[in-house]
């Protein structure tokens, strides 16, 4: 296991009177073990106590060709591994279960009187996870530099006459073809009126003049996710369309400069909405303003108008304020990592953010 990963847990555990507690989350049990392991239905449990006697109990279908750093504890299929789990903690203390945890498997715990109260130990893994260390900051770093460079090689494909799925598809491919493992979410490549619907799939929609493409896109490299927005204009952009881009370009500046420790993260909200409301566009302006991101893309600590929570150095979200005219099939949302430092912010993304209209081949005839 991660030392000073576990060690930064059992500490908060300690603050929190919490003695014992289940890690069952895969990527939680990656962060402290630097292994993945997918058990699907079947039972995954890291049990952490404060005392050090920490198990990892899993099913003999998923072997470990090397050293965790943590007694295994294995049972196969016909056992009942809550049981065997059963036997380790401690009866007459709170136990800490992972929000993930199936009930199925508390519920067997409960019956099995496998602690005396059971509380969310989620937070605590979550609260730390929230600061990077610096290894994990320089492979953020160096994962939103690849996203730069596929964002550069995707914008010149917007004006080739491909559809969002066929885009979507090379997205994919170039995650594929530069060292990454997989996308870390479903790309979004969606021209005009596509882009200012913010529930809409991908699809055999093709770009036509003037039309906004929002690009939205990250990928997972070193276990490590990326994240950025690019909107672009396809052959021209309207006199409405550039002024929106621009709104939303300072908007997201906003942001970033309101993105340092001691401030909330409710203040990164707030200075991005309330220049888009100011300048007439607050209605449009649909979601929150980012989320936290590491080996997921989506972490626990939103960037929005109800999260007071402190910001603190080491922590990496995202900065990605919108617009969407449903109307004028005009949507527009610009989006960079930001890793926050000692008295500041650095700024992970370095893809320029000037209004780009791109040349088309040929005009696509819409459909
Ligand atoms: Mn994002």
């Amino acid at each position: 296991m991660n030392e000073s990963k576990v060690t930064r847990i059992l500490a908060a555990m300690e603050e929190q009177h919490l003695p014992q507690m289940i890690v069952s989350d895969p990527a939680a049990v990656f962060y402290l073990t630097g292994k993945w392991i997918h058990p699907g239905e079947r039972m995954l449990a890291l049990y952490l106590n404060v005392n050090g006697s920490h198990k990892l109990i899993l099913n003999r279908l998923f072997p470990q060709e090397k050293d965790l750093g943590v007694e295994l504890v294995w049972y196969n299929d016909t056992e009942d591994a809550v049981e065997l789990l059963s036997r380790y903690t401690e009866k007459d203390k709170p136990l800490g279960i992972d929000k993930t945890w199936p009930a199925r498997f508390l519920l067997r715990l409960q019956e099995l009187n496998g602690a005396s109260a059971y509380l969310n130990g989620s937070t605590i893994i979550d609260d730390v996870r929230r600061i990077k260390d610096a290894e994990e900051q320089q492979l953020m770093r160096e994962a939103s530099l690849a996203n730069d460079k596929i964002m550069e090689q995707l914008i010149p494909l917007t004006g080739k006459g491909f559809t969002e799925k066929e885009l979507d598809q090379k997205v994919r491919e170039l995650y594929a073809a530069s060292g990454h493992s997989d996308v870390s979410f479903p790309p979004i490549t969606a021209y005009g009126k596509s882009g200012a619907d913010p529930h809409h799939a991908t699809d055999s929609t093709l770009g036509k003049r003037g039309d906004s493409v929002v690009l939205d896109i990250g990928g997972i490299r070193n276990n490590y996710c990326s994240d950025m927005t690019r909107t672009v204009f396809l052959g021209e952009v309207s006199e409405k369309a550039r002024k929106v881009y621009e709104i939303v370009r300072e908007a997201q500046q906003r942001g970033i400069d309101a993105a340092r420790p001691g401030a909330r993260m409710c203040d990164v909200d707030n200075a991005c909405r309330s220049y888009i409301t100011e300048k007439g566009y607050g209605e449009f302006f649909t979601h929150r303003t980012g989320h936290s991101i590491g080996i997921e893309d989506h972490e626990t600590g939103d960037v929005s108008s109800v999260n007071q929570s402190i910001i603190q150095p080491g922590q990496v979200f995202s900065i990605e304020p919108g617009i969407y005219l449903q109307e004028e099939g005009i949507g527009v949302r610009i989006e960079d990592l930001v890793l926050i430092t000692e008295d500041g912010c650095e700024v992970l993304n370095h893809y320029p953010k000037d209004l780009i209209v791109v040349p088309m081949d040929s005009d696509s005839i819409e459909k």
